[in-house]
């Protein structure tokens, strides 16, 4: 009884003060998170939502030592004790020992946590579809956010060149990092379908940016493939790894997913893209077939990186491609190391 009064009173007392909504960002998952989360909140809770506040995995380091704007929610980021509501289904969402013990002490219908859910939208919808108005809409939204977050895409066209309202949306993210473009969203999605959101003019003029930006990177990566230079080359390896370096010009973006436009039967990919900011490197199981990866995520955060299984990522803002690509051999030895120890395994289990 003590315990339902005090979640009555959480439930009450947000609504005395303007409240704060952290969420994921640039992110789709995240801000279709946001927008169930607001209504949610707002009709459900009588929460006054003032303040949207884009979050990045940047803030990492710094982010439980952080006081947060209370009172506040956060979606489909790292888990923190001040907020009053929270969801997410990020495996390493909690950064220490003692979050993962305040969150399990303070477990309730306002901490929403599933390490196997393929987004925090659908999370969300599972807690929370009985209390929004309007369902079939954010049922929509939440299908997308679920295919979009778990890259569960029909084929790889659809991943890259995909025209669906849903990923013309999550595309122009790439070309609106800000807060008045998230927080633009994320209220547009509550007002309407993803249908109308993506025609107006402040998504569809992104889009077409980014998407000119992303076929020139096909066509880059086609070229490079065929005429390797010093800087860039393209290739699969005899055990079935596409691997690449590319430094293409500032206005030409390198899908995740290029690696298997090109090698669409490649068991993993791994590649270095260079610019001006720095080198990333990102590695990937394919996500058209289906077998058990090695641990992408754990390999990556050997070297400062992370990610989860099937996804592994670093950046490097300060290092010269000599160090870039010294990494990259050393990542594609571990995922070769990774690779035999699995088949050894599996012609064992046989
Ligand atoms: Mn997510």
């Amino acid at each position: 009884v003590f315990r339902a009064f005090t979640w009555l009173l959480r439930g009450i007392f947000p609504a005395a003060r303007p409240a704060t909504l952290y969420l994921h960002y640039p992110c789709f998952d995240g801000v279709v998170s946001g927008a169930l989360a607001w209504q949610f909140l707002e009709t459900h809770r009588h929460w006054k939502i003032e303040h949207i506040c884009p979050v990045n995995y940047d803030l990492r380091d710094t982010w439980l030592s952080t006081s947060l704007q209370i009172p506040c929610a956060v979606v489909d980021f790292l888990y923190h004790p001040q907020a009053s509501f929270w969801a997410d289904h990020h495996s390493t969402t909690f950064l220490t020992e003692q979050a993962r013990r305040d969150y399990e002490q303070r477990w309730g219908p306002d901490r929403l946590y599933d390490e196997h859910s393929g987004s925090c939208a659908a999370l969300l919808w599972r807690h929370t579809a009985a209390y929004l108005g309007s369902a079939e809409r954010y049922k929509e939204m939440v299908e997308w956010a679920e295919k979009i977050d778990s890259a569960s895409y029909i084929s790889v066209e659809e991943a890259i060149l995909g025209n669906a309202p849903a990923l013309r949306i999550n595309l122009s993210l790439s070309r609106g990092r800000t807060q008045e473009y998230c927080e633009f969203l994320v209220r547009q999605l509550r007002r309407g379908t993803l249908q109308r959101l993506a025609e107006l003019s402040e998504v569809a003029g992104r889009y077409e940016v980014a998407r000119k930006s992303i076929e020139a990177g096909l066509q880059f990566m086609d070229a490079k493939k065929r005429h390797p230079d010093e800087n860039n080359e393209v290739r699969l390896e005899p055990d079935g790894v596409a691997s690449f370096r590319l430094q293409p010009p500032a206005e030409v973006t390198i899908s995740r997913y290029a690696p298997y436009y090109f090698f669409p039967d490649a068991a993993y990919s791994i590649g270095l893209v260079g610019s001006k900011k720095g080198f990333q490197i990102t590695a990937m199981r394919n996500p058209w077939r289906e077998f058990q990866s090695i641990p992408l995520g754990d390999i990556f955060a050997e070297y400062g990186g992370g990610g989860h299984e099937r996804v592994g990522s670093v950046f490097l803002p300060d290092a010269d491609s000599e160090k870039a690509e010294k990494m990259l051999s050393e990542l594609l030895r571990e995922m070769r190391i990774g690779m035999r120890s699995r088949s050894a395994a599996a012609s064992a289990a046989v």
